[in-house]
């Protein structure tokens, strides 16, 4: 990667969309099988990546967005936000809907509730195959009324119409910016960010309230070990004031312990090997300052 090459973009996006609109299948079509079937495993963490597609000039990367895929759409408030915090904090949003449906309640709770953002928005026109041109028209008006979308894109995911032409689009709005991840690594296991997360996740989940989502983590190193039959994870938790740090470590390490023991079950579970995991806890103020946390915590290489 040639990190003077000012040309090269990347950027983040979410998808979101009702159930069944074809998500899962616009994704498969761009990124492949193998992602697809990564993207399936149980994991309930925050930004999970769904698929990274890397181009010659452009890395695009799928960031899932919590609660939304869940069958039902009114989501808790605590839901509410952390998605809303997703489509914040991602380039570009695909709202993705079913054109044989048209405008409905859930499209306007989705508009309503989630799409509140400064973040440009891709009208994405799905199940083109099922209908006449003339009901496209229809279709895309009624949307048009309601929102002031970047773009309007109707595609097939299935048969892949369009979806070239949709990827351009989404390749115009990305910001320059390095390949975050290898070519080859991405394709197969967006491994280390999934690491992070899931050490976040317990580490969020442990000390409740206390900590702020703020926190973040690095993967400084992820190696595999053969003659001993296990991966060395080591991985910084990044707090923003010396308090933090306190409960983070807990009494006598206490807390650190316990994320750790958590993390580490899960991540064995990932890995499908036994895992070393050493944690190390950093003060790092106003990180959220620096750029937007998704490029800078969980994609350093
Ligand atoms: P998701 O819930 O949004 O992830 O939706 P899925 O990707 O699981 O798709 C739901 C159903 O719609 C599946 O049976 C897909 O095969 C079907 N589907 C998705 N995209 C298209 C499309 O462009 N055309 C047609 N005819 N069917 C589609
Ligand atoms: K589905
Ligand atoms: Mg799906």
């Amino acid at each position: 990667q040639d990190l003077n090459n000012k040309s090269y973009k990347s950027g983040f996006i979410s998808i979101i969309g009702r159930p069944n609109v074809g998500k899962s299948t616009f994704l498969n079509k761009v990124i492949g099988q193998k992602i697809a079937i990564m993207s399936d495993k149980p994991q309930t963490t925050r930004n999970k990546v769904q698929g990274v597609l890397t181009l010659d000039d452009a890395q695009l990367i799928f960031i899932d967005t919590p609660g939304i895929h869940k069958p039902k759409h009114r989501l808790g408030d605590f839901m509410m936000k952390v998605a809303q915090n997703t489509l914040k904090e991602v380039d570009l949003v695909l709202f993705m809907v079913n054109a044989q449906e048209g405008f409905g309640r859930g499209e306007e709770y989705i508009i309503e509730k989630l799409l509140n953002v400064k973040t440009p928005v891709f009208l994405v026109i799905n199940k083109i195959d099922l209908i006449h041109p003339d009901q496209l028209m229809k279709v895309i008006g009624s949307y048009q009324d309601k929102f002031d979308f970047a773009e309007v894109v109707p595609i097939s995911a299935l048969e892949g119409n369009n979806i070239d032409r949709l990827l351009q689009q989404i390749k115009e709005r990305m910001p320059q910016g390095p390949q975050f991840y290898p070519a080859d690594q991405v394709t197969d296991h967006p491994e280390r960010f999934i690491v992070s997360e899931l050490i976040r996740e317990k580490a969020l989940h442990l000390t409740r309230e206390e900590i702020p989502h703020s926190l973040a983590v690095v993967i400084e190193k992820m190696e595999r070990q053969p003659e001993k039959q296990m991966v060395h994870v080591m991985a910084t938790i990044i707090v923003e004031r010396d308090s933090q740090k306190g409960i983070i470590i807990g009494k006598q390490g206490g807390m650190l312990k316990e994320i750790g023991k958590r993390a580490r079950h899960d991540i064995e579970s990932l890995l499908g090997s036994k895992v070393f995991l050493e944690l190390w806890v950093k003060v790092q103020k106003d990180w959220r300052n620096k750029a937007t946390h998704l490029r800078d915590f969980g994609f350093r290489d």
